[in-house]
C-alpha cells in the first residue's frame, strides 16, 4: 500500500492521508493501521487540557520552538470537540500556531466532531498511533478539558499538563475532579494576571490534600505574551518522563492504553455488527409494536432479537 510505504519513508502527503482515512472510517482504514502497528510506540505523548481559551496553543506553540531547538520532531493534533471543521480548518490554531508551518519537522493536524465518524477519541488514538510509525520523537495532543469524552482523549497522553489561569477565588475549586487527577503538571497561564498567585497557593493546598499519588503534580506559571515560563514547563516535562523512565512505570502505562483499546475495538465491532443486522428490519419494527401494544418488554424483544442475529465475522 502506498499510503503506508509513504509514510514509513517520512512523506508528509501520505501521512495526512492516512489521517483522513482514519478520520472519515474510510475501508482502508484498518489495514492500515495494521500495517503501521509495528513502528509505533517510540513517540513521547503530551496532552494539553484546560478551560477554552486558557491558552493552551498558545503554550503548545511556545514549548514546540524549544523542544525543536533540542532537534525534536513534533506531531500536533489540536481537538476541538465544539468544531464542525476539520483537517487543520480551525483558524485561530491555524493562526497560533503558524510560526511552524514552515517547519518541515512539526506536522499540525486539528480535529473536530464532524471529520471523525467513528468518534474523536478513536480517531485521535489512531492519528498519535499514525504520527508515532511516521516517526515523531514528541506527538501533542491538545483539547479542551470540558467533559468525559475529553478526559478520555488525554488518558492517551504519557505526560498530561492541565492549564489554569488565574480568576476569581473559587477557580481551583471548581476545577472537576476528573480533571484534577488525570494533571501530571499543572500550568497556571496568563500570570501577568490578577491572582495569579493565589491561584497557585490554593492549588498548592489542594495538592497537599490529596496524598493518594506517589508523583505530585509540579506547577509552573506562565505568560505566553512573554514567553515566560516556557523553559520551566518543558523541564517539568522532562523531569515526569525521567521519573516514568525511572520508576518503570511506562510500560504498564502503554498495557493498560492496549487493553483499553482492544475493549474498545470489541465493543466498536460488536455494536457495528449488531445495528448492521437491526437497524430498519422487520423483527426490530415487530418488537417494536408488541412492546406497543404491552405484548412483549424491553429485555425480552432485545433477547429474542439477539437471538437470531449472528457476532461471526463476515468480513
Ligand atoms: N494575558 C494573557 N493572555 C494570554 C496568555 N496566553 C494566551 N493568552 C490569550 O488567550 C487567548 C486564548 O489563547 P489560546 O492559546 O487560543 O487558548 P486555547 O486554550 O488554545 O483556546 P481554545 O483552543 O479555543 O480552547 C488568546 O487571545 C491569547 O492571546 C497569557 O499568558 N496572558
Ligand atoms: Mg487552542
Amino acid at each position: 500500500m502506498d499510503i503506508v510505504a509513504g509514510l514509513l519513508k517520512g512523506e508528509r502527503r501520505a501521512l495526512a492521508k492516512a489521517i483522513s482515512l482514519v478520520e472519515n472510517e474510510d475501508s482502508r482504514k484498518r489495514e492500515t493501521l495494521k500495517q503501521i502497528y509495528p513502528y509505533t510506540g517510540k513517540g513521547y505523548i503530551i496532552g494539553f487540557t484546560g478551560a477554552p481559551g486558557s491558552g493552551k496553543s498558545s503554550l503548545v506553540d511556545r514549548v514546540v520552538k524549544v523542544m525543536r531547538q533540542e532537534g525534536n520532531s513534533v506531531g500536533i493534533i489540536a481537538v476541538d470537540p465544539t468544531s464542525p471543521f476539520t483537517g487543520g480548518a480551525i483558524l485561530g490554531d491555524r493562526i497560533r500556531m503558524q510560526d511552524h508551518t514552515e517547519d518541515k519537522e512539526v506536522f499540525i493536524r486539528s480535529m473536530g466532531t464532524r471529520g471523525s465518524l467513528g468518534g474523536l477519541s478513536r480517531a485521535t488514538r489512531d492519528t498519535v498511533q499514525l504520527m508515532d510509525a511516521f516517526g515523531k520523537d514528541i506527538i501533542i495532543i491538545e483539547t479542551v478539558g470540558v467533559g468525559q469524552s475529553e478526559v478520555d482523549i488525554v488518558k492517551n497522553a504519557d505526560t498530561t499538563i492541565v492549564v489554569l489561569t488565574p480568576a476569581g477565588g473559587d477557580s481551583v475549586q471548581t476545577i472537576k475532579a476528573g480533571i484534577m487527577e488525570i494533571a501530571d503538571i499543572f500550568v497556571i497561564n496568563k500570570s501577568d494576571l490578577p491572582n495569579a498567585d493565589r491561584t497557585r497557593t490554593e492549588l498548592s493546598v489542594m495538592l497537599d490534600l490529596d496524598e493518594r499519588k506517589k508523583w505530585r503534580p509540579p506547577i509552573v506559571q506562565t505568560i505566553t505574551l512573554s514567553d515566560h515560563g516556557t523553559r520551566e514547563m518543558w523541564e517539568e516535562i522532562k523531569g515526569h518522563r525521567a521519573y516514568l523512565e525511572k520508576e518503570g512505570l511506562l510500560p504498564g502505562m502503554r498495557l493498560e492504553r492496549a487493553k483499553r483499546d482492544i475493549q474498545d475495538h470489541i465493543e466498536y465491532i460488536v455494536k457495528s455488527r449488531v445495528w448492521e443486522q437491526v437497524t430498519g428490519t422487520h423483527m426490530f419494527e415487530k418488537a417494536l409494536e408488541k412492546m406497543h401494544n404491552k405484548e412483549t418488554d424491553p429485555y425480552t424483544a432485545a433477547k429474542s432479537i439477539l437471538d437470531r442475529i449472528s457476532l461471526d465475522n463476515k468480513d
